[in-house]
C-alpha cells in the first residue's frame, strides 16, 4: 500500500509536485531505482507559493552578463606597435606582446556537468550544431570526453591497476591482471549491484582485445572512438576521451562532456577535480520536470568550493519543449532559482531545447550560447587582462618617472634608489609560505565544525546506499563490504573535500592580496614586471575508516527493517560510528601537509617574476636625455590614450 503512493508520486513531475507541495519533504529522481524509494531523502530547499517575495529577494546569488568588462586588445596591440620604435622601452614591448599572445593562444575551456541523462551531450551537440556525439534515453557518456580540434582524435586506455582496484573490490579476490579474475566474473556477474555488470561484462568479453593496450595513449579513427565511449563494453577500458571535431565552437573552446552525477553510483575522481580546476566556465545541465536532487546540490557545492564564491555557474533547464505553459516554465525557473540562491550559488540560469535546437532551431537555445561564449571569453582573458592593464600603468608610471628625472635636480631619481632598495629587501618575504601558520589555524577551525558535518551528511548518503530492501539479505554488508567502504570514503573524501577546499581558497586570496600590495608598488619604482601567480592544482586530502566497525551492523539493520524509525536510528548510529573511526590526528597532519605543499606550489610559480623583477630592481635608472624626454611626452600620451 505504501510502496503503491510513492510509487505514484515518482512518476509525476516536478510541476505536479510544486502545484500539489508533495515535494516538500522529499526529492525523488525519476532515473532511480526503485529500490531507493524505500527511504526517501528530504530535502533542504522548498519553493513556497505564498512566498515569492522571498524568492525575489534572495537574488543577490545571480550573475549578470556585463559588457563593461570586455577587453580591448586592440589599444594594446597598437601600443606594442608603438613601442617598437623605442628601444628603452623593450622589456615593457616584450611583456605586454608575451600577456597578448597568451590571451590570443589560450582556448577557453567549457566543461559540462549534470546529472544523468539530463540532456549534457545533446546539449553540447547542439552547441556544435551537429548530432557528433551519442545520445540515449539511458545511460550513456561513460568516460570523460574532450572535444576539441587537434589533429586526430585520441583514447587513453585505463590501466590494468585502475580494472584490478574495482575488481578486488568487488571479489575479495587479488590477481595481477584483470583477465586474473574471469572466473570469478563468470560465477558473480548475475549477482553483483547492477552498477558493476557493464563493467564485469566488458572485461569478459573485451580483456582479450584491450590488454595490450591498457595504460596507453592511442590515436583513433573519430568515428571509432564516438561508438566506443557510448558502449559500455568498451568504455570499460577507457579512462578518457579525446575526439576531435572542427567546428565554430572547437575553434575557440575545448569541451568537456561528463558521464551523468549520481552520488550512489559515481565514484568521485581527481579527473573531475582537474577538470572543475582547469574550466574557465562550468556548465551545469538539469533536465526539465526533474527534481533537484541531494547529489546536484552536494556536486554544486564542490565546484563553488574549488572555484571561489565569485565563479558564475552556467545553468541549463533543459528540454523546456517539455513544458506545458508559459507559467507552468517560470515556475520551473523560480523554482530553480530560488534553490541555488538558497545555497549561495552564483549562477546564471537558461531555460533551453537542445533537441529543438538540434532538430528545427531553438530561441532560447540560440540566446543561451551567445550569451555562453560571451562569459566563457571574458572569463578565460581575465586574469591576463588584468596584468596587461597592470604593466600599462607601470609603464605610465615609468615614463612619468623618467620625465620628472629629467625636470627636478636628482631629486626624483634619489626617491627611486630608495624605493627600490626597500623592494628588494621585501621581494623575499613576499612568499605564499609565509602564510602557512595561518592556514594551520584555518585547518583546525575546519576539524572542529566537520566531524559534525559528515555526521549528518553520511546518515542521508547511508539511507541510498544501505536501504531496506538491500538489507534483506541478511549478510549485505559482509557481502559487499570493500565495494561499500570504498563508497564511504569516496563520500567522505568529497564531503571532507568541500570543507578543506576553503584552506586553499585563503591561500588563494591571501597570496594574491600580498601580491597586489607590492606590484601597486613596484608601478612607482620606475622598472617593468610584477609579480603574478594563477592557481594550481591541488589535491584532496583522503578519509579512511575503519572496516570492521560496519560489521555488527548487518545483524542490526536486518532486525530492524521493518520498523522504520528503528531503521533510521541504527543507520544514525552506524554513521556516527563510521565518523568516529576516522583518524582525525592523521588527517590533520594530512591536510597540513597537502595546505604546505599547495603554498610551495604557489611560491615555484611566482619564482620566475621574482628573479625578473629583483634584477630590474638592482639595475641603476637610465639617465634621461633631451630626445628621450621629447619621446617619453609623445608616448606618456599615447599609453594614457588606452582607457583603463
Ligand atoms: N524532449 C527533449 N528531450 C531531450 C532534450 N535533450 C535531450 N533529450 C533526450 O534526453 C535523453 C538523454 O540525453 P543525453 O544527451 O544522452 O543525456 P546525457 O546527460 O548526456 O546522458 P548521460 O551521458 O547518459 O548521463 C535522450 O533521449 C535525448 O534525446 C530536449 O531538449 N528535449
Ligand atoms: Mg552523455
Amino acid at each position: 500500500m505504501r510502496k503503491n503512493s510513492i510509487l505514484k508520486q515518482a512518476s509525476c513531475g516536478l510541476i505536479e509536485s510544486l502545484d500539489t507541495q508533495n515535494y516538500r519533504h522529499f526529492y525523488i529522481h525519476m532515473d532511480d531505482e526503485i529500490d531507493k524509494l524505500n527511504l526517501l531523502e528530504e530535502i533542504t530547499l522548498s519553493y513556497d507559493d505564498d512566498n515569492h517575495v522571498e524568492v525575489t529577494e534572495s537574488r543577490h546569488n545571480e550573475f549578470t552578463v556585463n559588457n563593461e568588462d570586455d577587453m580591448n586588445l586592440t589599444a594594446f596591440r597598437e601600443l606594442v606597435t608603438l613601442l617598437s620604435d623605442s628601444p628603452r622601452y623593450t622589456d615593457y614591448r616584450r611583456l605586454l606582446n608575451d600577456k597578448l599572445q597568451r590571451i590570443d593562444n589560450g582556448k577557453a575551456n567549457i566543461s559540462v556537468f549534470g546529472g544523468f541523462s539530463a540532456g549534457k551531450t545533446t546539449f553540447i551537440n547542439a552547441l556544435m550544431g551537429a548530432k557528433h556525439l551519442t545520445t540515449s534515453p539511458n545511460p550513456t557518456t561513460a568516460t570523460i570526453t574532450e572535444i576539441n580540434n587537434d589533429e586526430t582524435s585520441t583514447v587513453v586506455y585505463k590501466s590494468e591497476a585502475d580494472l584490478t582496484e574495482t575488481l578486488a573490490a568487488l571479489s575479495g579476490e587479488r590477481h595481477d591482471t584483470a583477465g586474473g579474475y574471469q572466473k570469478w566474473i563468470s560465477r558473480n556477474i548475475g549477482k553483483v549491484d547492477d552498477t558493476y555488470k557493464p563493467l564485469l561484462a566488458g572485461i569478459q568479453e573485451n580483456y582479450a582485445h584491450y590488454k595490450d593496450d591498457l595504460g596507453q595513449t592511442v590515436s583513433i579513427d573519430t568515428e571509432d572512438l564516438i561508438a566506443k565511449i557510448s558502449n559500455d563494453k568498451d568504455s570499460t577500458f577507457i579512462h578518457k576521451a579525446n575526439v576531435s571535431l572542427d567546428n565554430d565552437m572547437t575553434q575557440s573552446y575545448t569541451l568537456v562532456d561528463s558521464p551523468g552525477i549520481n552520488s550512489i553510483n559515481a565514484r568521485h575522481t581527481s579527473e573531475t577535480r582537474d577538470i572543475i580546476t582547469d574550466s574557465d566556465m562550468i556548465i551545469y545541465v538539469s533536465y526539465y520536470n526533474h527534481v533537484f536532487s541531494r547529489s546536484d546540490e552536494t556536486f554544486l557545492q564542490y565546484i563553488q568550493s574549488l572555484k571561489g564564491k565569485d565563479f558564475p555557474i552556467i545553468f541549463i533547464i533543459n528540454a523546456v519543449d517539455l513544458m506545458k505553459s508559459e507559467a507552468d516554465k517560470d515556475k520551473v525557473l523560480d523554482y530553480m532559482r530560488n534553490a541555488l540562491n538558497t545555497m549561495h550559488i552564483k549562477h546564471v540560469l537558461y531555460p533551453v531545447s537542445s533537441k529543438r535546437a538540434l532538430d528545427e532551431g531553438d530561441e532560447y537555445f540560440t540566446t543561451a550560447k551567445a550569451e555562453i561564449m560571451h562569459i566563457a571569453d571574458q572569463h578565460s582573458g581575465n586574469v591576463q587582462y588584468k596584468t596587461l592593464q597592470e604593466t600599462q600603468r607601470q609603464l605610465i608610471n615609468t615614463l612619468m618617472s623618467n620625465m620628472r628625472q629629467f625636470e627636478d635636480n636628482g631629486e626624483e631619481r634619489a626617491k627611486l634608489l630608495e624605493l627600490r632598495k626597500d623592494l628588494l629587501n621585501n621581494i623575499d618575504g613576499i612568499t605564499a609560505g609565509s602564510i602557512n601558520d595561518t592556514l594551520k589555524q584555518e585547518i583546525d577551525i575546519i576539524l572542529t565544525y566537520l566531524t559534525n558535518r559528515l555526521r549528518l551528511q553520511l546518515y542521508d548518503h547511508l539511507k541510498g546506499l544501505l536501504t531496506v530492501s538491500a538489507m534483506s539479505n541478511k549478510h549485505y554488508i559482509r557481502d559487499h563490504k570493500s565495494i561499500i567502504v570504498r563508497n564511504i570514503e569516496d563520500f567522505l573524501t568529497l564531503e571532507t573535500s568541500i570543507a578543506f577546499n576553503a584552506v586553499y581558497r585563503q591561500a588563494d586570496r591571501q597570496t594574491s592580496q600580498m601580491i597586489t600590495q607590492f606590484n601597486e608598488r613596484l608601478e612607482i619604482a620606475g622598472t617593468p614586471g610584477t609579480l603574478s601567480v594563477t592557481s594550481v592544482k591541488a589535491e584532496e586530502p583522503s578519509v579512511h575508516i575503519d572496516a570492521e566497525v560496519l560489521v555488527p551492523f548487518d545483524k542490526i539493520l536486518y532486525q530492524n527493517k521493518n520498523k522504520t524509525g528503528d531503521y533510521r536510528d541504527a543507520l544514525l548510529e552506524l554513521a556516527e560510528t563510521i565518523v568516529q573511526s576516522v583518524d582525525t590526528a592523521a588527517l590533520k597532519a594530512h591536510m597540513e601537509q597537502l595546505a604546505e605543499k599547495y603554498t610551495a606550489l604557489l611560491d615555484a610559480e611566482l619564482k620566475e617574476d621574482r628573479v625578473m623583477i629583483t634584477a630590474a630592481l638592482q639595475a641603476e635608472p637610465d639617465e634621461i636625455s633631451r630626445t628621450d624626454y621629447d619621446e617619453d611626452a609623445n608616448l606618456l600620451k599615447a599609453v594614457e590614450s588606452i582607457s583603463i
